[in-house]
């Protein structure tokens, strides 16, 4: 099946991972993979790792050309109240290091902005400067474990997604406090929410508050609009 934009995205994949991995690689034999399989997080991953880096840095924006009325705000329950001073941003399941992040913690690792075009599958986008920490550096902080093909992001709403490892480590995907040079807003996903140039709005949580290293998906539970029948990569 060919990438598409916009609305033609929204398709029922019903095969899951073989799926992504047939979109973003069309005619690669990737016959081994399913959600179900042992190790099969280890071809899709090592062939989506390939992919990301023969497309290099994915390119950024100016600062001046932020659009900050165009960034509507997407929310598919109310938006949760979180105390920042109680807040902390867990990192368990396949690590070596299971961690407990407070915002000063995290407040204290390398800061990083860009400036990206974020796109809901709605048919609305606009150019975002984010501000926060590289997803990366938070795992390093934890060791992942090889064995760890996938992740699962947790939010005080209760939307949950999943991602593949080599998205979640690429440099730009990031775990902002920040937007448009200010402090996130509550609805956009304060304190923490996650922002990267290579996925659609809707794999980017808002209010995360746990990230879980995991050997294999689920394929009841991808994600609160992948269970619905979206596309489970997403990729941009
Ligand atoms: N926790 C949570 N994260 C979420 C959502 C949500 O409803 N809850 N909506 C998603 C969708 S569909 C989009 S397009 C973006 C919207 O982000 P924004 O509200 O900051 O524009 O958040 C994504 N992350
Ligand atoms: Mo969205």
């Amino acid at each position: 099946m060919p990438p598409s934009p916009g609305p033609g995205r929204r398709q029922l994949l019903q095969a899951g991972l073989a799926s992504a991995g047939q979109l973003l690689l069309g005619g690669c034999a990737l016959n081994d993979l399913g959600p179900g399989v042992a190790g099969a997080s280890r071809p899709l991953n090592e062939r989506l790792e390939a992919w990301l880096q023969s497309r290099g840095p994915i390119p950024e924006f100016r600062r001046d050309q932020v659009e900050p009325q165009r960034l509507l705000v997407n929310n598919f329950q109310a938006v949760p109240q979180i105390d920042p001073a109680s807040f902390r941003l867990s990192v368990e399941g396949l690590v070596h290091r299971p961690l407990s992040l407070s915002l000063a913690d995290l407040a204290a690792l390398p800061q990083r902005e860009m400036v990206i075009r974020h796109v809901c599958v709605e048919g609305w986008a606009a150019i975002v400067a984010w501000g926060g920490v590289r997803l990366a550096d938070v795992l390093a902080l934890a060791g992942v474990s090889p064995l760890a093909g996938y992740l699962a992001f947790d939010s005080a709403d209760g939307y949950f997604e999943t991602w593949d490892r080599p998205t979640a480590l690429h440099p730009q995907t990031l775990l902002v406090s920040r937007m448009n040079g200010a402090p996130l807003p509550a609805a956009n996903g304060a304190p923490l929410r996650l922002a990267t140039p290579l996925k659609l709005g809707y794999k980017q949580s808002k209010w995360v508050t746990g990230i879980r290293l995991l050997a294999s998906l689920d394929p009841l539970r991808r994600g609160t609009w992948e269970d619905q029948g979206y596309e489970w990569f997403a990729g941009l």
